[in-house]
């Protein structure tokens, strides 16, 4: 069984209706996982498992609120008696919000809060709970370039990406010995839907070219290589680890 191959797997993606998320549930089928989409839109959802499906891939849906935590552990329950043990989680789902802190508004902090770090945890927790018993397991925390760097407008954001590089650390030094590796992907900037208002700033766009030393923004297809790593037996000597896909942007000044 070669280091990278995911035969076998069951992989759960978290907000994999589309953006980056979808893109690495495509990356991990394709290396051979039975991936579970997830999300609120049950709809989106069948469309991107019709289209897997179409490609000859093993796909199930999973509809469920990360945010709402009782929501977590039923649908966590539901995917392990209906499809089987969950090998692989990618805590992906999040969100952005943009606002000075001196105008951000009180309930958007929450919503940030809840979608990028309070559903890491009711995640987790449902997942981990299953995962120690059988003594192996892969959390992949989808980090940022903000776990590491603040940004004007984005504080948030930043916030809750700082706590999940935190927490996969955490969840390193829980799990290890349970041969359970949690990592992190921190991307850089991609062009995805969380992005569009960026990439349409003429002056912010060419900003991030200039800024990262690939000079581009990334592809999502991009991420999929780092995920299907940290999926894999090649990374199970890899714990706690952050591994960047920016581009080099956070290598330098
Ligand atoms: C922003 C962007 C960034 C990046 C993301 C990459 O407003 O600066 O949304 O936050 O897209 O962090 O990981
Ligand atoms: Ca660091």
């Amino acid at each position: 069984m070669s280091l990278f191959s995911l035969e076998g797997k069951i992989a759960l993606v978290t907000g994999s209706g589309q953006g980056i998320g979808l893109a690495l549930a495509e990356g991990l089928s394709e290396a051979g996982a039975h991936v579970v989409l997830n999300g609120r839109d049950k709809a989106k959802l069948e469309r991107a498992r019709e289209a897997l499906a179409g490609a000859g891939r093993k796909a199930s849906v999973a509809a469920f609120d990360v945010t709402d935590q009782k929501a977590v552990e039923a649908g966590i329950a539901a995917i392990e008696t209906e499809i089987g043990p969950i090998d692989i989680l990618i805590n992906n789902a999040g969100m952005q919000k943009r606002a000075p802190i001196t105008e951000f508004p009180v309930e958007g902090w929450h919503e940030v809060i809840n979608t990028n770090l309070h559903s890491v945890f009711y995640v987790t927790q449902a997942v981990t709970k299953r995962m120690v018993p059988r003594k192996r397991g892969k959390i992949i925390n989808i980090g940022s370039v903000m776990s590491e760097l603040g940004r004007a407008t984005i504080i948030p954001y930043t916030a809750s990406k700082g706590a999940v590089k935190m927490m996969t650390r955490g969840l390193a030094a829980e799990l290890g010995k349970y041969n359970i590796q949690a990592n992190a992907i921190g991307p850089g900037y991609f062009a995805t839907e969380i992005n569009a208002a960026l990439i349409a700033d003429e002056a912010f766009s060419s900003w991030v070219s200039s800024r990262t030393p690939a000079g581009r923004w990334g592809e999502t297809k991009e991420l999929v290589g780092a995920a299907i790593f940290l999926s894999a037996p090649a990374s199970d000597y890899v714990n706690g680890h952050l591994l960047m896909v920016d581009g080099g942007l956070t290598a330098v000044v």
